[in-house]
């Protein structure tokens, strides 16, 4: 919230400008290569930021690669360098200019000035999407502490003077009107709070996972890094669903669909925010707090971009983030998406040997989506068990969330109890242990 204030828009007005401006905000990358990172990582950077973009509603117009020999501390490309860069921009009418680097508040300011437009960093980039992505009170105290300390070594007057003046879509709102009363303490007060605020909260956390246990649909949540094709395999999947519309399914979230799984059987795909790599130090709580929803999914679908040489570390960043938020436990089917990339096929067979159970896909082609389909129904059905329980009548309604969550087999009745036999979903063994005959 500070930041957006102490930025000239506030986020109410950047959804509404996406939800009603006739066209979505152009903007222009500015890809870094350096001593550090070569050519194929920096264009891989480059597609990670445009995913990025998309994830916020943004139309990537064009791109220039820039190779850094030498930080110059006023604009961290070269002078000339930054000129093109802007000449690009604006002859494609973006307007914005994202940056795939961290920029200083000194060098932001810099480029705002020469171009004109919004300049946005990769970390303001991830910190606006996980703002829309925070669903937990938890999640959203951690986003707004990222953006605070984000803000803080931002507040110089001029900035702040300069930053009524943004160029672009978002900043020529209020444009000079606003008075900015931000001071540094009032911004630490406020981390302050948030922090005691986020020891409170931590103690509800478990009470809303059992409320979530008690869903009648199953959830699973797609995770992985941005880029890997989360969002496109999340339409593929869901395309085959019914479309109709009852309560629950219109109250979703936007990221939330539906999957047809088995006979008749529905799931609920949540889209998660992606992993990021090099993820600016300050936002990797903010980003495992709005990655908890798959600490209480009942599947997770990983997906990987296999035609990437990082590919296999990914996979290790992720199994420990996971474990790391809670959801190591939860089952997971591991998809090889971007197969169609691979020309070599002996580089699948020896991921898929290295990841028993995993499958190669290809969203693009399709190929591998029906038998992805498959496992995913199987790993939610593999932990059920069948169970003769006997439940007394003083308990009935655990015989109507029988017949919601569990596949019954049979039901008969005795003098004041029911015995059903059914597969019951993991989730409820502890619950109904106890029934059992
Ligand atoms: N070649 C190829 N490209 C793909 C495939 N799946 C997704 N993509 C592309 O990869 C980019 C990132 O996809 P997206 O779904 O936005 O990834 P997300 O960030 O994980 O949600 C997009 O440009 C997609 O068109 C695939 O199977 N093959
Ligand atoms: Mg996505």
């Amino acid at each position: 919230m500070y930041l957006t204030k102490l930025l000239g828009y506030s986020r109410r007005t950047m959804s509404e400008l996406l939800e009603t401006a006739l066209r979505p905000e152009r903007s222009w990358l500015v890809g870094i290569q350096t001593d550090k990172v070569g050519k194929h990582e920096a264009e891989s950077l480059l597609g990670e930021l445009g995913s990025l973009a998309a994830t916020l509603g943004l139309e990537v117009v064009g791109s220039t690669p820039v190779r850094v020999r030498e930080r110059n501390p006023a604009l961290f490309v070269g002078t000339g360098k930054a000129d093109e860069v802007v000449a690009s921009a604006k002859a494609a009418l973006a307007d914005s200019i994202l940056f795939d680097h961290v920029l200083s508040p000194v060098q932001q300011r810099n480029w705002e000035e020469l171009s004109g437009l919004s300049v946005f960093d990769r970390a303001e980039l991830i910190i606006r999407i996980f703002a829309g992505r925070a669903l937990t009170k938890e999640a959203g105290l951690q986003v707004e502490l990222a953006e605070l300390e984000y803000a803080i070594p931002r507040l110089s007057h001029s900035y702040s003077a300069l930053s009524r003046q943004r160029g672009g879509r978002y900043g020529n709102k209020g444009k000079g009107e606003q008075k900015l009363e931000l001071d540094r303490r009032g911004i630490e007060r406020r981390i302050h709070e948030i922090k005691e605020e986020m020891k409170t909260v931590r103690k509800s956390r478990d009470t809303q996972r059992k409320r979530r246990e008690k869903t009648a649909v199953p959830r699973a949540a797609v995770v992985g890094y941005t880029n890997a094709g989360k969002s496109s395999l999340l339409n593929a999947l869901s395309k085959a669903a019914v479309l109709a519309e009852d309560k629950l399914f219109a109250t979703l979230d936007p990221t939330t669909r539906r999957m047809s799984v088995g006979k008749g059987g529905t799931l609920l795909l949540t889209d998660t925010v992606g992993f990021v790599r090099n993820l600016p130090h300050g936002l990797i709580e903010a980003f495992k707090a709005t990655l908890e929803e798959a600490a209480t999914a009942d599947l997770l679908v990983e997906v990987a971009d296999v035609s990437d040489p990082e590919c296999e570390r990914h996979l290790v960043t992720t199994a420990s983030v996971l474990r790391e938020i809670g959801a190591g436990e939860v089952p997971r089917v591991l998809a090889f998406n971007k197969a169609d990339l691979v020309e070599e096929p002996s580089v699948i067979a020896d991921f898929l040997a290295r990841h028993p159970g995993a499958l190669a896909i290809s969203v693009r082609t399709g190929a591998g989506l029906p038998e992805l389909a498959v496992a995913i129904e199987a790993a939610l059905t593999a932990g059920d068990g069948r169970v003769r329980v006997r439940v007394p009548d003083t308990d009935y309604a655990l015989v109507a969330l029988l017949h919601r969550e569990a596949q019954v087999l049979s039901e008969t009745r005795e003098d004041d109890a029911t015995v059903i036999e059914c597969l019951l979903p993991q989730k409820f063994a502890d619950r109904f242990r106890s029934f059992q005959v």
